[in-house]
């Protein structure tokens, strides 16, 4: 996003608990390193900010003790320091893995599917999702949830041919967060326009979202799934089989 989001009216600030390439010559960007659970370092992170897009903390499944840590008391501390710096608006990473146990063959996911996580990390995002609810409703900030179906360069296997997210459809998708009029709190697909697609696009599409990717482009690069298996049966698919706190 680094570079799709940079904009000549906007000073990106990238913050990330590892170490990242600084600021090339001419790029509006600026670097921090730090943990999204260090409220000081986040409080101080969020000062002179006008959005945040949340995307930090673990993306896979992992013990209890860690997804407690970094991805739900890490998503509080976000919104307490957006809050507590007058940050109106914050946009936050969610995952078709909240409603990960939705079965396929109930026709067409929509927007705001009830809670159905396949995983510890899978209950990070409704904790998310809830956390994000409370912060719109008790400080009036917009907070727009992307449940985002698969975002990588191209898709990997037969069912990201339905939940892929174009990294240039994501840019596209965190700018229409970022521009809509007023959103309040929003729970939206983020994935791309594609021919094998599951998921509603309606609510995303009423933000000013247009996708332009389709990953059907790459459809005769990946092989059929397995009719029988979990990867077809689950919106969240393998991740639907394993013992909690391994990852897929
Ligand atoms: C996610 O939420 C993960 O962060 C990512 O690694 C992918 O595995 C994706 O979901 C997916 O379901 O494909």
């Amino acid at each position: 996003m680094r570079t799709r989001l940079a904009a000549p009216d906007r000073v990106l600030r990238l913050l990330d608990i590892g170490e990242q390439p600084p600021a090339a010559e001419g790029e509006a960007v600026e670097v921090v390193r730090a943990s999204v659970t260090d409220q000081a370092a986040m409080d101080a992170a969020c000062e002179g900010v006008d959005a945040v897009i949340h995307l930090g903390g673990h993306s896979v499944e992992r013990p209890w003790a860690q997804v407690l840590d970094v991805n739900i008391n890490g998503t509080h501390v976000v919104l307490e320091a957006a809050r507590r710096n007058g940050v109106r608006r914050v946009v936050l990473a969610s995952s078709n893995h909240a409603v990960g146990f939705y079965e396929r063959s109930s026709g067409e996911a929509g927007d705001y599917l009830f809670p159905q996580p396949d995983t510890y990390y899978g209950v990070s995002k409704v904790a998310l999702e809830a956390l994000g609810s409370l912060y719109a409703n008790r400080y009036g900030l917009d907070v727009i949830a992307v449940r985002i179906g698969s975002c990588f360069e191209r898709p990997r296997d037969a069912r990201m041919l339905a939940t892929w997210l174009s990294p240039d459809d994501c840019a596209r998708l965190f700018e229409a967060c970022l521009s809509a009029p007023s959103p309040g709190f929003r729970v939206v697909w983020g994935v791309s326009d594609n021919t094998r697609r599951w998921f509603s696009l309606d609510e995303a599409r009423a933000l000013g979202y247009q996708p332009k990717d389709d990953s059907e482009v790459f459809a005769a690069d990946v092989p059929e799934d397995d009719p029988e298996s979990l990867a077809h049966k689950y919106v969240g698919g393998m991740w639907c089989g394993p013992a909690l706190d391994t990852a897929v």
